[in-house]
């Protein structure tokens, strides 16, 4: 009988002293802790070619490294679709967060209360307001993008004519600041005129009726600077639609295949592409730092290229991928 109490005490005892262990080591299986060897990436929306090449990149790079990554992703780019995928993957307590944010504050309240619970979380492509949340960030250069898309177009149309910007969603941070940096970028071409940001809710039919409807206010259209996929793959519809194709110069954010067909059959003069595979690599790189108490960098920024017909054959490795 005391041998059998003293057995239970003790049983109670190495109960205690494993939880504490494990508490401290941040395994998962109890309570509190994450499993630092799980990653989650969260991109903007799923089967995206974008998001698709950062999550070949960063699977790769986790395998490299000795992680698991576990991708996660809204069926819209919105933070009504991406706030329950988020509180989803934290339930499950992964060690880091790699997190498109769809939206530059409304996403603020889930991330932190993820960064709360202990999960260490990494920025990719889209970022908060709140630069307090999240250890690192890695992107394009927008602003520059922007700027970038400004002279190009400007190249284009010979530096003269009204010109439209097509965006996606108000509130995407890296969307906005390829608009601005568009937009301040024009003031060097005084013979060139905005009509204006339109937005296309990120639905590619959406930015080819803003591009009819434009066109039958202003036949004199000279070109469109479309700031993302959407925009530009819709844009070109449009454009086609209206029979303008090559009057009307486009110059459109990103390389998806489909805009890469575009580029060859000259519905598009330029593309501003970006490399979703290295800032998904780089995401993993810091998540692990992170995990392994080594030094993060709080903001880095990845290659971007303009890609034209004439240059296309050698800038293949900026296509992006519908699968790994
Ligand atoms: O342009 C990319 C990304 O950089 C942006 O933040 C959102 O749109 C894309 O995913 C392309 O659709």
């Amino acid at each position: 009988m005391r041998v059998a109490k003293r057995t239970a005490v003790l049983i109670g005892v190495l109960m205690v002293v494993g939880a504490m262990v494990v508490s401290c080591s941040g395994e998962v299986g109890n309570s509190g802790g994450t499993d630092a060897k799980k990653l989650v990436l969260i991109p903007g929306v799923a089967d995206e070619p974008f998001y698709i090449s950062m999550q070949c990149g960063a699977a790769g790079e986790a395998t490299k490294l000795g992680y698991k990554l576990d991708t996660q992703a809204p069926t819209k780019f919105d933070a009504g679709s991406q706030t329950p995928v988020l509180t989803g993957v934290v339930a499950n307590k992964p060690g880091g967060i790699l997190i498109a944010p769809t939206h530059a504050t409304a996403m603020a309240n889930p991330i932190k209360q993820a960064k709360d619970s202990g999960i260490k979380i990494v920025e990719v492509d889209t970022a908060l307001e709140d630069t307090s949340i999240a250890l690192s960030s890695i992107s394009s250069d927008n602003k520059k993008g922007g700027e970038l898309a400004a002279a190009t177009l400007a190249k284009l149309v010979g530096e003269k004519g009204p010109v439209l910007v097509i965006n996606t969603k108000a509130g995407t941070s890296t969307t906005d600041a390829r608009a601005q940096g568009f937009e301040a970028a024009l003031k060097n071409y005084p013979g060139m005129t905005s009509l204006g940001v339109q937005y296309n809710n990120n639905e590619a039919a959406q930015a080819a009726s803003i591009v009819t409807a434009t066109l039958a206010a202003h036949p004199d259209l000279a070109g469109v600077f479309a700031t993302n996929l959407s925009s530009a793959e819709g844009a070109a519809t449009g454009l086609r639609n209206a029979n303008k194709l090559g009057q009307v110069k486009l110059v459109g954010f990103d390389a998806s295949p489909k805009q890469v067909e575009d580029l060859k059959a000259g519905t598009v003069q330029a593309l501003i592409a970006q490399d979703p595979s290295g800032i998904g690599v780089t995401g993993v790189d810091q998540a692990v730092a992170a995990l392994e108490g080594k030094p993060v960098t709080r903001n880095i920024q990845t290659e971007m290229v303009a890609i034209t017909q004439a240059d296309m054959d050698t800038n293949t490795k900026y296509f992006y991928k519908r699968k790994c």
